[in-house]
């Protein structure tokens, strides 16, 4: 290549300048489907089986909001307690945190707390947390029903969504709903 440092045209650079990026990370107890819901979000397809995260897996999307394109960074990190250094690096600056647990699971329910001290030391202001109970599609496993854990998100003033990663039920409405407070927060 013969080009020249600064070849690009202005247009080009303010082109650039003008795109959203958006950095998401997921984080709950190992198995609670974190990066079933990224892969849903991404690619749209479900793996049954079961392949923990070595540390942090990443995923990438170019989704509409409105009239709006944003770039969405996702950054898939293991619920394993080895992990909790590699996750403390990847928290800072996200804008967004997905909150996971497994309706199926009562100690991923039980561990949000956890996680949710983890989050608040580690991430910096601000970031938009949200709680995920995923895996809604299992009717005969429930061990936590909806109302409780909308009554814990809301007892930490945290919004709740539903999900499962397999039938891709709230997947869309999850991430929209994210990335719209996300850009409202661009602009402001
Ligand atoms: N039925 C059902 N199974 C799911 C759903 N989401 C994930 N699973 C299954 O749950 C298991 C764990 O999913 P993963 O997405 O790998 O879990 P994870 O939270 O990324 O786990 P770590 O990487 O170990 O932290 C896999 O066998 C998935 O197929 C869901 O919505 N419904
Ligand atoms: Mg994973």
């Amino acid at each position: 290549m013969d080009r020249e440092v600064g070849h690009l045209p202005f247009s080009v650079k303010d082109e650039i300048a003008s795109l959203k990026w958006v950095k998401i990370v997921t984080v709950g107890n190992p198995g609670v489907g974190k990066t079933c819901i990224i892969k849903h979000f991404c690619e749209d397809r479900f793996t049954p089986s079961y392949q923990a995260t070595v540390g942090v897996d990443y995923g990438f999307k170019i989704q509409a909001v409105g009239e709006v394109e944003v770039r969405v960074h996702l950054w898939d990190m293991s619920g394993h307690s080895d992990y909790s250094e590699v996750r403390s690096e990847l928290y800072v600056d996200s804008q967004a945190c997905l909150l996971v647990y497994d309706v199926t699971n009562k100690a991923s329910f039980d561990n949000l707390d956890y996680w949710l001290k983890e989050i608040t030391h580690f991430t910096t202001e601000p970031v938009d947390i949200v709680i995920v109970a995923n895996k809604v599609d299992v009717k005969t496993k429930k061990a936590i029903p909806k109302e409780e854990g909308a009554k814990w998100a809301q007892s930490r003033n945290l919004r709740f969504f539903e999900t499962s990663s397999l039938s891709g039920h709230g997947i869309q409405s999850l991430f929209q709903e994210v990335l719209k407070t996300v850009l409202q927060r661009y602009d402001t």
